[in-house]
């Protein structure tokens, strides 16, 4: 059985005065059927990691660097995460790999950079619509699979996240049948790689979920829950996400 994991990435977004989300969430769902995770801009972290000690909300960062320590302006490791105490971080969104030219074995080394630091990696893949357009979806995101995962991984330690980049904050979302085509051939791909543990990662699904969507999405087999954007900056958006699976 995978667990459920109801995911918020708040992107460049967020200010001190709206870590009060956290504590909405906190008494909204005190006892949730599912993993609850925000991951809040890296300027948030302490404070928001402080807040959410109350409940079961937990706190994730967005990005990481794949050294300890060293000479990287501007940059934050998997260890200094670990430190002010989240306990996931995204790598990989295409945000990043679009924006940065972060490639397969960049995402690799944050991953497994994470994991040595305690922290569980969302690793995020997804195809371009152009790529989709030609029919080419399901091998690039396989190709983004293969290369990204790092080589030490339990159930417990790697969490993947399928989002279409078209998909990401347009307001439009694969059909249900695609949704399921892809978690099927993902969940097959991690347990030919990682035998038993494969079946048990997190799948999640990514790409403008909202309240309206996510309990059809949720049905789905092999989406174990959902990397959520814009409908993650309110309490009021991503309770509903979060009942809808829980
Ligand atoms: C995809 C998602 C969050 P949104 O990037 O990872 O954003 O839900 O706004 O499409």
């Amino acid at each position: 059985m995978q667990r459920k994991l109801a995911a918020g990435n708040w992107k460049m977004n967020g200010t001190v005065a709206d870590l009060s989300m956290i504590d909405s969430l906190n008494s909204a769902h005190p006892n949730p059927g599912c993993e609850i995770l925000l991951c809040p801009p890296a300027h948030l972290l302490s404070q928001a990691v402080a807040q959410a000690r109350t409940g079961p909300v937990r706190i994730g960062a967005q990005n990481c660097h794949s050294a300890d320590t060293g000479a990287y302006t501007g940059d934050i490791s998997a260890p200094m995460l670990a430190d002010v105490g989240a306990s996931h971080v995204i790598v990989g969104h295409s945000e990043r790999r679009e924006g940065y030219g972060e490639t397969d074995a960049d995402v690799k080394d944050k991953a497994a950079a994470a994991q040595a630091a305690g922290l569980t990696p969302i690793l995020c893949i997804g195809e371009s619509l152009e790529q989709r357009e030609a029919g080419a979806a399901l091998d690039v995101i396989r190709a983004q699979l293969a290369g990204s995962v790092p080589g030490n991984n339990t159930a417990e330690t790697l969490v993947v996240a399928y989002e279409p980049i078209w998909a990401i904050g347009t307001g439009k979302i694969p059909t249900m049948e695609e949704i399921a085509q892809v978690h099927a051939v993902l969940r097959a791909d991690l347990i030919d790689a990682l035998g038993t543990t494969g079946a048990t990662v997190p799948l999640l699904y990514g790409g403008s979920v909202k309240p309206g969507n996510a309990a059809g999405i949720f049905a789905l087999d092999h989406v174990n829950g959902a990397l959520v954007g814009g409908a993650s900056l309110t309490a009021q958006d991503f309770s509903p996400i979060i009942e809808a699976l829980s």
